[in-house]
């Protein structure tokens, strides 16, 4: 790049790594294709009423189809790092036994075509597509699945560890057992509190056995690694009612998570709070041991923070009891297309959060972006100036979260591409490149080409 780097420019770090993000049931479709089983978001999407418009994830992006076209895009974007997700019922179809060939396949494929492009794989080996024949023996509630998933992860990294260096075990647990078993909006749907705080704690089991399983079978020492959605939570007033619900909705979205991975306990507060619902008896000896196994670095999730005050909110909730002492309070000022509030200092507040909380750990935010319409201007360009705007508000964050002394080495961009997005199926677009879904067209959105000039630059304009 020979562009003269003027001091109008906020700079990162010599090495920062810039990416994108996506996921395999958002993006992949190809659901029946070389011997893959339903997961659980197949059966979900399939039943009437839980995702917008009867959407599935069927052909989705056909990204399974277009590895060479995507690519493409991201050498364009000139991305240093690409964040996929695993599709566990591809390369292990039924949850159990050996490897699919032809699903690992595709992942070699993938991972091949990045290397010659010169951008590094970063492999999520669970991002919420169990199969379901897992989810019909228990799913994340049962134990036993915690141990299905370390197989799974065992088979993996043996057939992927020569050419993957990162590795991520879980993307959000907290929706996968809260969403999927306590509120019941996301796969398999389920909506029970102890479920969920049982599916909390076999995640974090099943982070552990799975952390070591990759440490066992990587032939060279590779980054490991979680991915969390950390809640940016914040009293309304200074009341104590309201610092109560705070501290209550941080033990249930946060802690519930934080504590065990790193620092093997479970929070009091938590135990204490949730004792009409569980004893916490399905936590056995040693298992805490194992959930804390040490980590190369943590990935972050922000897409916007929580106000809380005391009150109390709707049942069923994904917050396992404490919606009887908690009422969200909606934040006045800008929102995405998803009703989220635009608030970028919650990134800052969680960076430094982690800078303080666990000293030494890298940090990398993994997913950050936002749903917003765009429109095709008279020349044909697609036009997304509020998605500019947004990732240009939140890499400023993160920006100076790194001057206060946080360790953050890198920031994936979510998304890619417009794709699945869960619940609300096809009516919500978080892409940087734009899919005409109709003709599988991909085109870049004008914050693609900013996001472009930002990785050439090293950084945002000041
Ligand atoms: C994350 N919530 O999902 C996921 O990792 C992505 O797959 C997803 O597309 C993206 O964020 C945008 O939604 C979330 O309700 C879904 O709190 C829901 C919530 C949080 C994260």
């Amino acid at each position: 790049d020979t562009r003269p780097r003027t001091a109008t420019t906020l700079r990162f770090p010599e090495g920062f790594r810039w990416g994108t993000a996506t996921a395999a049931y958002q993006i992949e479709g190809a659901a029946t294709e070389d011997g893959r089983t339903p997961s659980i978001w197949d059966t979900f999407s399939r039943t009437p009423g839980k995702v917008c418009n009867g959407d599935t994830g069927d052909i989705a992006a056909d990204h399974y189809h277009r590895v060479s076209e995507d690519i493409a895009l991201m050498r364009r974007l000139g991305v240093t790092d690409y964040r996929f997700s695993i599709a566990w019922p591809r390369v292990q179809p039924t949850g159990r036994g050996k490897a699919a060939r032809k699903g690992l396949d595709f992942y070699r494929r993938l991972t091949d075509e990045l290397r010659d492009a010169g951008i590094r794989p970063v492999a999520t080996l669970y991002h919420w597509d169990m199969p379901q024949e897992l989810e019909n023996a228990g799913g994340w509630p049962h134990r036993e699945t915690a141990y299905h998933f370390a197989e799974y992860v065992r088979l993996v990294a043996e057939a992927l560890g020569d050419r993957v260096g990162t590795w991520t075990t879980l993307n959000e647990p907290w929706c996968t057992a809260f969403l999927g078993y306590g509120s019941g909006v996301h796969a398999p749907g389920r909506t029970s509190a102890v479920d969920s705080l049982r599916a909390a704690h076999h995640l974090n089991l099943a982070h552990g056995l799975a952390v070591g399983a990759l440490r066992a079978a990587l032939p060279t020492p590779a980054e490991v690694s979680v991915t969390l959605n950390l809640h940016a939570v914040r009293a309304h007033t200074d009341a104590p009612g309201d610092h109560d619900a705070a501290r209550r909705i941080d033990a249930v979205g946060n802690r519930i998570f934080l504590d065990p991975l790193f620092h093997g306990r479970l929070p009091e507060d938590l135990i204490h709070d949730t004792a009409a619902i569980t004893d916490w008896s399905f936590v056995k000896d040693g298992d805490l041991k194992t959930v804390a196994a040490p980590l190369d670095t943590l990935g972050l999730n922000y897409y916007s923070p929580t106000t809380v005050a005391a009150g109390t909110s709707e049942s069923p909730s994904p917050w396992a009891g404490a919606e009887q002492h908690v009422r969200f309070v909606p934040a006045p000022g800008p929102r995405t297309a998803m009703d989220w509030p635009v608030d970028a200092d919650g990134l800052h507040e969680l960076l430094i959060r982690l800078r303080d909380d666990l000293p030494g750990l890298p940090l990398v935010v993994t997913e950050n972006g936002a749903a917003y319409n765009d429109y095709a201007d008279p020349s044909g360009a697609v036009k997304d100036p509020e998605r500019t705007a947004y990732l240009h508000a939140h890499l400023a964050a993160v920006h100076r979260a790194i001057k206060d002394g946080a360790d953050v080495r890198g920031y994936f961009l979510w998304s890619l591409l417009d794709n699945f997005e869960w619940a609300y199926g096809y009516s919500k677009r978080f892409g940087i490149v734009h899919v005409d879904f109709a003709t599988q067209r991909r085109t870049f959105k004008s914050s693609a080409h900013w996001y472009a000039d930002v990785i050439a630059r090293g950084g945002i304009p000041a």
